[in-house]
């Protein structure tokens, strides 16, 4: 009896980690269809790349533990938030709130948090914006209401971003001072990147091509 109800966890644990997957398959195609309209229509692609995930049962049991949540699916469910995780890295800052802005204004996604940390950076420098959306996911059984944490930021966030990362779990989150230090500075020069390259960008568009004025017409003799 017992194995047979461990089976049944099993597979409850696999079917609940599954509606994840789902919901984050709807917000890809949400943002490739949104990428390859841009791309045709407007000649323009803001989208840069997407990397989406599912939080490990690793990671899940360890935010349970963290935060003191009950372990059932039910409390779950209702406060781990970003076990569907989809990130859209663009080009530029205005590519960032035009994409958030393209896919909350959709009839079938709900916003539930944002989180600007654009507007508003961490205290270490830690740019992006965040949004947990839900999504309807149509099952055999009906639709279901999956959350999705949605995160946006540029080339230079990510890149940043993701070298913290890297060092913050190297030092087993007891980072020292002078890197602390030094990760907020480049988190600076990476903002000041960001403006300059959307500066440029903008000055190269609204320029005309051929500078050098063109041949004068033909003169009849
Ligand atoms: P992973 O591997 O990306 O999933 P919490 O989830 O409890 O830490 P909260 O308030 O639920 O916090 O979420 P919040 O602040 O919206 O941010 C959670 C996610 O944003 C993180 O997920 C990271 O992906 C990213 N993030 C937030 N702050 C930082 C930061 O200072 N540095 C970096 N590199 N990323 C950050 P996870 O679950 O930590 O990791």
């Amino acid at each position: 009896a017992a194995i047979s109800e461990a089976r049944e966890l099993r597979d409850e644990f696999q079917r609940f980690l599954r509606e994840y997957e789902f919901g984050m398959r709807e917000i890809e195609t949400k943002i490739s269809i949104l990428r390859d309209e841009f791309t045709h229509d407007h000649d323009y692609n803001p989208i840069e790349h997407v990397k989406s995930r599912l939080k490990t049962p690793d990671s899940i049991v360890e935010k349970v533990a963290r935060r003191g949540i009950e372990p059932d699916f039910a409390s779950i469910r209702e406060h781990i938030t970003d076990i569907a995780g989809v990130r859209v890295t663009c080009s530029f800052v205005a590519d960032v709130y035009r994409l958030f802005d393209l896919l909350t204004a959709q009839d079938d996604v709900t916003v539930r948090i944002v989180k600007d940390y654009i507007a508003q950076p961490k205290d270490n420098g830690y740019r992006s914006l965040h949004a947990i959306v839900e999504v309807p996911v149509y099952l055999s059984t009906g639709a279901l209401m999956v959350p999705v944490e949605v995160q946006f930021r540029t080339i230079a966030m990510d890149f940043w971003a993701s070298l913290e990362h890297k060092i913050y779990y190297k030092f087993s989150q007891r980072v020292p001072a002078h890197l602390v230090d030094s990760l907020t500075a480049a988190a600076d020069a990476a903002t000041e990147l960001d403006s300059r390259m959307e500066q440029l960008h903008r000055e190269a568009r609204s320029s005309t091509v051929g500078a050098i004025a063109p041949p004068p017409p033909p003169t009849s003799t």
